[in-house]
């Protein structure tokens, strides 16, 4: 048969496991995930190729009202991941309730003619399945979705049939990526994000959503126990106070925070990994349009 491909987007509010499903489908972590909204803050792509099937997911930041330049660049990249694909995956809580982030959403679909296809996730958490049967007759009367498919990312639980839903929108075509990719992400970006990721899970409140990460370098060297990768991490927080939370008493939240990551990573690249950390304030970063780019916010 010949080789389908389609390029689709994901989207949703913040927080109702968007980045969970693209992992859940790719079958590897490709984005990162935590409990506190907006851990996404790029488009982020993972690639499933099935045999003559490629499917390539762009997942994007959570819809919300930016207060922020970087909420901008993220509300940005939501709609340029959106013109550029075959179809759409709307991600929402198993709730009946319907808001306007989801509705402008749609919008941005029906605007394109883009298929829409629903996916109701975190089914894992619902008990009474009437209650699914509600969740689905509100938003099938909200709008034409080509399905509804409801899932756990969490299990997996209905990733299958949503691949499957989504197969019908793969067009002949040869493949975009090589069939082993899984991501676009260069090695230092996925570095940086698994770094981020645990300071989303260690620190509170506004911290986590004020530091940026940047690995300044990541280089191989062979030894006599296998290769080992030498990482280095600018963590850039906004202010001193922050710096000190990050820290911790007697270095403690930092040392939690890199043993963490660095097991992240050494999952992630099938390597021993030795990472260094540096935390530098930069007030404000995230209104300055400079800095942005720098730490990698730019479209
Ligand atoms: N119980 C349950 N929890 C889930 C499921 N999918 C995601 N979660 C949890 O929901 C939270 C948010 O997941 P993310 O994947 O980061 O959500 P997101 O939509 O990408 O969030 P943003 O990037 O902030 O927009 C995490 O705590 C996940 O563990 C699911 O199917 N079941
Ligand atoms: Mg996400």
């Amino acid at each position: 048969m010949d080789s389908r491909s389609a390029f689709i987007a994901i989207v949703g509010r913040p927080n109702v496991g968007k980045s969970s499903l693209l992992n859940t489908l790719v079958g590897r972590k490709v984005a990162i995930v935590s409990d506190k909204p907006q851990t996404t803050r790029n488009r982020i792509m993972g690639i499933v190729t099935k045999d003559e099937l490629q499917l390539v997911f762009l997942d994007t930041p959570g819809a919300h009202r930016p207060r922020t330049r970087l909420g901008d660049f993220m509300i940005k990249s939501i709609s340029e991941a959106v013109s550029g694909v075959d179809a759409g995956v709307l991600v929402v809580e198993p709730t009946a309730e319907v808001r306007d982030t989801e509705r402008d959403l749609l919008k941005q679909f029906r605007s394109q003619k883009l298929p829409v296809v629903l996916v109701i996730n975190k089914i894992d958490t619902v008990e009474d399945k009437a209650k699914l049967l509600t969740c689905i007759a509100a938003w099938q009367a909200e709008y034409d979705f080509a399905a509804i498919v409801p899932v756990s990312a969490l299990t997996g639980e209905g990733a299958d049939d949503l691949v499957g839903e989504l197969e019908k929108f793969a067009f002949e075509s040869p493949h975009f990526f090589p069939d082993d990719a899984v991501s676009d992400q260069p090695e230092k970006v996925m570095a940086a994000e698994l770094l981020r990721e645990q300071m989303l899970l260690c620190l509170r409140d506004e911290i986590p959503h004020g530091i940026a990460v940047v690995v300044e370098s990541l280089t191989e060297r062979e030894t006599e126990k296998g290769i080992i990768l030498d990482i280095e991490a600018n963590i850039f927080c906004e202010r001193d106070s922050h710096k000190g939370m990050i820290i911790g008493k007697k270095g403690a939240m930092l040392k939690k925070i890199a043993q963490a990551a660095r097991l992240q990573m050494e999952t992630a690249f099938d390597a021993k990994v030795n990472l260094q950390c540096w935390i530098k304030v930069k007030e404000d970063w995230r209104n300055r349009q400079g800095l942005l780019g720098g730490f990698g916010y730019r479209m």
